[in-house]
């Protein structure tokens, strides 16, 4: 008899701890997938967002002043997923038209850590502050941004467009 009380006496409280590691470990596993959650929700928050005051201007002054920069896409409004051409016009800030420039092209979706998945390129210029600019594409919707380095007689500028695609 004493025995057998002793028996169960040990294992009583090895059976309530075992309670209380199980619930402690449903806490956290509970805590876990709360915040995994919250993570996910924050992320598409994050990359969905979009600033309130996006300026959608096809016309851009430079970031320094030095040139007024406008772009076209040379086949009406831009598709996602669709390889296209812009047409670049280049201007100096009173109106003269920027020939002979060189310019580098770059992009990127600024909430989703990646760029174009092309490499657009200006391929050719075709007068009176023109140029051809080859291979765009964006391939997903959202905000989109262009960027470009005009480097023209000594002068080294650069322009950004902001683009929202549907
Ligand atoms: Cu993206």
């Amino acid at each position: 008899m004493n025995r057998i009380g002793i028996v169960a006496g040990g294992v009583q409280p090895a059976a309530g701890v075992r309670r209380i590691w199980l619930k402690r470990a449903g806490i956290a596993a509970g805590a876990i997938v709360l915040a995994l959650v919250a993570l996910a929700l924050g992320m598409v928050a994050w990359m969905s967002y979009v600033p309130a005051d996006l300026d959608l201007s096809t016309t851009r002054l430079s970031a320094q002043g030095a040139y007024r920069v406008s772009y076209e896409p040379r086949r009406g409004p831009i598709a996602v997923n669709q390889i296209h051409a812009w047409t670049l016009h280049v201007e100096t800030a009173d109106g003269r038209p920027v020939e002979g420039a060189t310019i580098a092209v770059d992009g990127d979706m600024p909430q989703h850590g990646h760029g174009l998945p092309t490499e657009p390129q200006v391929t050719a210029e075709l007068g009176g502050g023109d140029y051809l600019v080859e291979g765009v594409k964006f391939h997903m919707p959202g905000w989109w941004v262009m960027d470009f380095t005009i480097d023209a007689g000594g002068q080294t500028d650069t322009v950004r467009f902001d683009l929202l695609l549907n």
